[in-house]
């Protein structure tokens, strides 16, 4: 057999019940493949891929809090601390029901590849819980951030692990966490990322993610002698991500006719009021149900739908397999063009396969969505120096970052004779930065 299915078939009989980690590590060996088997036996002796897949650390804990009746409630923490090839530990913090071990894993493994794009010196970590922020007041919120803070300010700091914001953690929650960080451990550092402006946080952390995600598609769009200029765009979630990437879009001359939320979504057909989007979902923490009253000529429908609108790019912003091949097969017979992932692994594998196989141009979350973490570390350069770069230094940097990622993994899967397969190159590219810096430091 060999190595790289050696090693695939171990990881999933050692990580039982991790369905999301086995995609992400099938999704990363497939593709780097051919680099494996180029020097197979130098690979298997070193155990590179045993190492690669295997967490450098993982830490559980007990999250107790007391809810506003006066009741305690139990939730789980989790911190993945998977590699530190290239730097300290860096990744977003989860808070959503949905929540265990094997998305932290699997978001955690993406991210070591995803921080190695970037070209900036992090390493790959993830964290979370499965409390869920919603329908919480303030004070719930802060009594889980700070127990959960408690626990984890053991094993993070400004050189060791920067975790950042993720689905249900924004600023309200990074500020609660840094404040008890402080708190317990005496030093103001900058051991989060994605804070608040007053604090230490970065101008343009809080668009970077969205707006990374469209400097790449138009990159991509333009290396095949077009631009979003004009374009229909779909697009699915309403947090973070989903508002900034929309109003980049905007931005850029695109109409995007779409937004979703867990319960539902929203078509209209004049393009998304950002403004009142992020009225209903930053300010008021409410349902998009709520979109009408903004917007009376739009429609508001339960459950999912958005990828049943005709467009000509797709961008999913939302979760892990919310776009599934029934979903694949609705766009591309509306004639879709490209499909860059806001969110991590959006696509299922074989929604993906019918992607590649029909000639749409495809990103994955690894590079489209890397201008998050980017950004993340240059609010870690700032910290590091004590000072404050403007929105449009921040914003420039970010922009050179994403157009540079697309030639590095366009260049990557040219170079493998896989030219198109913005996967492959993504992976590949990941990889070999990290890997020369693996095989450098020794069996660690
Ligand atoms: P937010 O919590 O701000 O928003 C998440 C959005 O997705 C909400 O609209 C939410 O709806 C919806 N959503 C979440 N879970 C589900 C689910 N299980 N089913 C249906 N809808 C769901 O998170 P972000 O925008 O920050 O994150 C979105 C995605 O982008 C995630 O995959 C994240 O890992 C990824 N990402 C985020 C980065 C960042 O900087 N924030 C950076 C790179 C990637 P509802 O409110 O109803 O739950
Ligand atoms: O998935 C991600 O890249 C993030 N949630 C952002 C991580 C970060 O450290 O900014």
């Amino acid at each position: 057999m060999s190595y790289v299915d050696e090693v695939l078939e171990s990881v999933i009989a050692k990580n039982p019940a991790e369905p999301e980690f086995h995609q992400a590590v099938r999704e990363v060996l497939e593709s780097i493949r051919p680099v494996i088997e180029k020097n197979e036996d130098a690979f298997r002796k070193d155990a590179l891929l045993e190492r690669i897949t295997n967490p450098e650390r993982q830490i559980k804990f007990r999250v107790p809090w007391v809810d506003d009746k006066g009741n305690v409630q139990v939730n789980t923490g989790y911190r993945v601390q998977f590699n530190s090839a290239i730097g300290p530990y860096k990744g977003g913090l989860r808070l959503h029901p949905s929540v265990n071990l094997g998305i932290i894993k699997f978001l955690g493994f993406e991210q070591i590849f995803k921080n190695s794009l970037t070209g900036l010196p992090i390493g790959g970590g993830k964290g979370g819980s499965d409390f869920d922020p919603k329908g919480k007041s303030d004070r719930e919120v802060m009594a889980f951030c700070q127990s959960f803070m408690t626990e984890l300010c053991k094993y993070i700091g400004a050189d060791t692990d920067v975790p950042a914001g993720d689905i249900g953690t924004g600023a309200r929650e990074i500020g609660y966490m840094f404040g008890q960080y402080k708190r317990l451990r005496g030093v103001f550092e900058g051991v989060l990322t994605g804070k608040g402006l007053s604090y230490g946080g970065s101008l343009a952390r809080t668009e970077a993610t969205g707006y990374g995600l469209l400097y790449i598609t138009e990159e991509l769009l333009k290396s095949k002698g077009d631009s979003l200029n004009g374009k229909t765009v779909v697009v699915s979630g309403a947090g973070n991500v989903a508002i900034y990437a929309i109003q980049k879009a905007q931005q850029l001359g695109a109409k995007v006719v779409t937004c979703s939320d867990s319960t539902g979504w929203v078509y209209d057909p004049d393009g998304i009021d950002v403004a009142a989007l992020k009225e209903i979902k930053e300010v008021k923490r409410a349902r998009l149900t709520e979109y009408k009253s903004y917007r009376p000529n739009s429609e508001y429908h339960e459950g999912k739908g958005v990828w049943t609108v005709k467009a000509d790019i797709a961008l999913p912003c939302a979760t892990q397999n919310e776009l599934g091949i029934d979903d694949a097969k609705a766009l591309v017979a509306n004639g879709v063009k490209a499909v860059c992932e806001g969110a991590n692994m959006p696509t299922t594998e074989e929604a993906t396969k019918f992607f590649q196989d029909n000639g749409v141009f495809f990103i994955p979350g690894k590079a489209a969505n890397a201008g998050g973490v980017a950004t993340s570390a240059l609010e870690m350069s700032q910290n590091s120096e004590r000072l404050s770069w403007t929105f449009d230094e921040v914003d420039a940097k970010l922009k050179g970052i994403m157009v540079n990622l697309f030639h590095n993994i366009d260049d990557a899967a040219k170079r493998y004779g896989f030219e198109g397969n913005y996967v492959v190159g993504a992976n590949i590219a990941g990889f070999e930065k990290v890997l020369d810096a693996m095989n450098a430091q020794g069996i660690v």
